[in-house]
């Protein structure tokens, strides 16, 4: 338990005779109301969790929508295997030469995301992460919803989702780049990450160990 003011939401599973899964209705819980005055730990979330791009995670990631390039069984900054980036002229397939891959987060707190780059030769690549506009939110039910949430973030507009960037100035050897994302008070319906090479760029790059972590606010006081 992170935070001793973060709301959480608690419900129980059970089994019943014919087993079918019956589970409770979420209950709400703060830690302080329930006499918990200070942290217990800090537990990491990872919110790209097919980020190291092993077998089991690429099989997964095949089946979504989700854009990355060619697995590389040769090449790996961990485990066996990264996402190679080949150049369009080689790849001719939109898919394959950006990556794009969701990633998830604690609402109204900060995150990090972190990832490991490298070339075959010396180029610079961008690294984006922007908000994603909550889905379905700006519907009359949703406005219903949000009217009796007075606590709620309002509705985003649809072009002001925050966004972060980092140009990467990549080399021969693996080297991690960090983009920082604060909260910026807009409500997020998680975020996309984008790797992209610039016009023309000839380079094949490769990716591997993407981790996008929640920062606990009492973790950031300690730093
Ligand atoms: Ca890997």
């Amino acid at each position: 338990m992170p935070e001793p003011d973060l709301p959480m939401l608690v419900f129980g599973n059970v089994w019943d005779e014919n087993q079918v899964l019956v589970s409770t209705l979420p209950v709400e819980a703060v830690p302080t109301e329930l006499g918990i005055a200070a942290a217990t730990a800090f537990p990491v979330t990872e919110g790209c969790p097919r980020g190291r791009f092993e077998a089991a995670d690429t099989s997964i990631l095949e089946g979504t929508a989700q854009g990355f390039g060619r697995v590389d069984d040769t090449v790996a900054h961990s485990g066996k295997q990264s996402i190679a980036i080949d150049p369009p002229e080689v790849v001719k397939n939109r898919r394959r030469d950006t990556v794009r891959l969701m990633l998830y987060n604690v609402y109204e707190r900060d995150h990090r995301l972190q990832v490991w780059l490298r070339a075959d030769r010396p180029m610079t690549v961008d690294i984006a992460v922007k908000g994603v506009y909550p889905a379905n939110w700006d519907t009359p039910a949703m406005r219903a919803i949000l009217a009796a949430m007075p606590e709620a973030a309002p509705i985003p507009e649809k072009d002001a989702m925050p966004a972060f960037s980092l140009a990467a100035a990549l080399t021969t050897d693996w080297q991690q780049f960090t983009v920082d994302v604060p909260h910026t008070g807009v409500a997020v319906e998680g975020y996309e990450l984008t790797v992209a090479r610039r016009a023309g760029d000839p380079g094949t790059y490769w990716i591997d160990d993407v981790s996008f972590e929640t920062r606990w606010k009492k973790e950031q006081n300690r730093e």
